[in-house]
């Protein structure tokens, strides 16, 4: 299919992204549902005009700062996430130390270890999900399953593109959530720590980025970034931004 689409093409990047999601799912790597997500997340990134918004930015750089502070982070892919951006992950959890953790909605075993697989094709070293050996508290049993190594002993979760009862439930148990999704008014996006509204093949590349510009910071620094970060302030910014860059159209 990428042959019938020209990189000339206006929307070239847009459908490329479209192309991965369904590979995703022709590999068995992304559900059904993820094509739903997808279809929200591309008109979402429209109105904010396809591009990293600077209340975007600036919670990206929250979370790295956030990220590398923490004394147990870990990273959670689902099969969108590792439809799109399997190396991004598999590289920002070595330049922050953490490892990757297969968490996903709908699931099922199999997709569970073809994702795995997958991260660990790209490199990925701790990889965990297949194996879980507990229960997040408060969501139904499949959706609650994890790795005490994992999410569940985890201070700090990058969860892009998360369920917003599962958001909810991590928060609960006290950890700080970070999540990557398109929707400023979603139940995700309210509850999380950090939420980055941008898309997450934008915001994954940017977070690899920034985590070797920031290693060098110390960690004042890093806890003065994460303590001058106010989640519903950057939420408001990335809705004025929507606004703004739709009024500029006509
Ligand atoms: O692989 P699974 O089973 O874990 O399922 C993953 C999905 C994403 C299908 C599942 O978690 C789900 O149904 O999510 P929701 O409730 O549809 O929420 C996904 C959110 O991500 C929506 O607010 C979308 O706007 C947003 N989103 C979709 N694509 C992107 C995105 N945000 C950032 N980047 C994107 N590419």
């Amino acid at each position: 299919m990428s042959e019938m689409v020209p990189q000339s093409h206006p929307r070239y990047a847009s459908l490329k992204t479209r192309e991965k999601i369904v590979e995703g799912v022709e590999g068995g790597i992304t559900g059904f549902n993820g094509l739903i997500a997808q279809g929200r997340g591309e008109a979402l990134d429209y109105f904010i005009g396809e591009r990293t918004t600077s209340a975007g930015y600036d919670a990206e750089r929250a979370a790295i700062a956030m990220l590398l502070l923490a004394e147990q982070p870990v990273l959670s892919v689902n099969g969108n996430v590792a439809a799109l951006v399997p190396e991004e992950m598999v590289g920002l959890a070595e330049k922050i130390d953490a490892p990757l953790e297969v968490n996903i909605f709908y699931r099922t075993e199999e997709r569970v270890q073809k994702i795995a697989d997958l991260l660990r094709r790209f490199g990925g070293k701790r990889v965990f999900g297949e194996d879980p050996d507990t229960l997040i508290p408060g969501l139904d049993h499949a959706r609650a399953k994890a790795t005490r190594e994992g999410i569940y002993n985890a201070d700090v979760v990058l969860v892009p593109l998360e369920d917003g009862d599962r958001c909810e439930a991590l928060v609960k148990m006290g950890k700080k959530v970070i999540t990557v999704d398109l929707n400023p008014l979603s139940r995700t996006a309210r509850f999380a720590t950090i939420t980055i509204v941008d898309n997450v093949v934008r915001a994954l590349p940017n977070l690899v980025e920034l985590a070797d510009e920031m290693k060098e910071l110390s960690r004042e620094e890093l806890e003065a970034i994460v303590e001058g970060y106010d989640n519903f302030d950057v939420l408001r910014r990335s809705v004025q931004e929507m606004i703004g860059y739709l009024e500029e159209q006509f």
